[in-house]
């Protein structure tokens, strides 16, 4: 069978667009972020010869890692690799991304394509895979878990209480768009060591309720069905963290209220988190 190119893939192509864009705004300095994004088998089958693996890689954080993704057994993701840099993933697709096929024990991947230095998935692999789990329990149709450093909301965390429903209360005030864009709030973790088990599980308990998870004082994890959903849901964000930041050391004179908020859930027909909001 011929297969076509694979970068060609749609994809492949949403990847590069992706990380571009992120590293353009500023918010994946170095190595900082990472996306991971489940991929159709069959779709997949007209680039890659399925039977063909590369190599097998461990699941690891930093270090090794010992969560068990048995309930994504089967599954193809492409995932950014780790120690790469945003800004390389355009131009050098096959060295800074990888597409794995998550084994049936549930321990490791296989490799179809991509790390082609000898490199392996992001080092929040276990964040991202639990993640997953969590939201497509949640939604069946979540495909894409995205970490970054935004600078606006990496600045409020040092200003602003680190309270989820404070947080969250103040970024629906920024925007008259966010409480459609993020009804169900933000979910905070407290600072934790990055890469590791433990906040890879932290992280995909608050997905069981949110679909953005601020890290404070280190970034952001977002979850959607597409990489446009996702990546808007993390700018809307940053975007209310923008005009928080502009605006925080002035005297506020308007806001948006409550009640403007409740007209927005109800013409937009979405449902949010009412305990975060200040009703009389
Ligand atoms: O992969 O952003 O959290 C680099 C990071 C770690
Ligand atoms: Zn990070």
């Amino acid at each position: 069978m011929a297969y076509k190119d694979i970068l060609s893939a749609p994809f492949v192509t949403e990847m590069r667009d992706t990380c571009a864009n992120m590293y353009r705004l500023g918010w994946d300095e170095r190595n900082g972020g990472n996306i991971s994004y489940l991929l159709d088998e069959k779709q997949v089958g007209e680039y890659l010869d399925l039977d063909r693996v590369v190599r097998e890689i461990p699941f690891m954080g930093v270090n090794a890692s010992a969560f068990d993704a048995k309930a994504l057994a089967g599954k193809i993701f492409i995932v950014t690799g780790t120690g790469k840099y945003f800004k390389n993933v355009h131009g050098d697709p096959e060295n800074n991304l990888g597409i794995v096929r998550i084994k049936k024990d549930g321990k490791a991947a296989e490799l179809l394509w991509g790390y082609k230095d000898g490199g392996r998935f992001t080092s929040e692999f276990p964040a991202h895979m639990m993640s997953h789990m969590a939201r497509l329990n949640v939604d069946p149709e979540n495909r894409v878990v995205m970490h970054s450093h935004p600078t606006h909301l990496l600045a409020m965390n040092y200003v602003h209480e680190l309270d989820e429903k404070k947080l969250t209360h103040t970024l629906w005030e920024m925007c008259t768009e966010c409480i459609v864009v993020f009804p169900d709030g933000v979910g905070v973790l407290p600072w934790m060591l990055c890469g590791t088990d433990d906040i890879g599980i932290a992280t995909a308990d608050k997905m069981k309720d949110f679909r953005v998870v601020v890290w404070a004082l280190h970034g952001v994890y977002g979850a959607g069905k597409n990489m446009d959903e996702c990546f808007g849901l993390i700018e809307t964000v940053e975007k209310a963290a923008q005009i928080y930041m502009l605006t925080s050391h002035m005297k506020r004179i308007n806001t948006i209220t409550d009640e403007d908020m409740l007209k927005l859930v109800d013409l937009f027909k979405v449902k949010c988190r009412t305990d975060f909001l200040n009703l009389k």
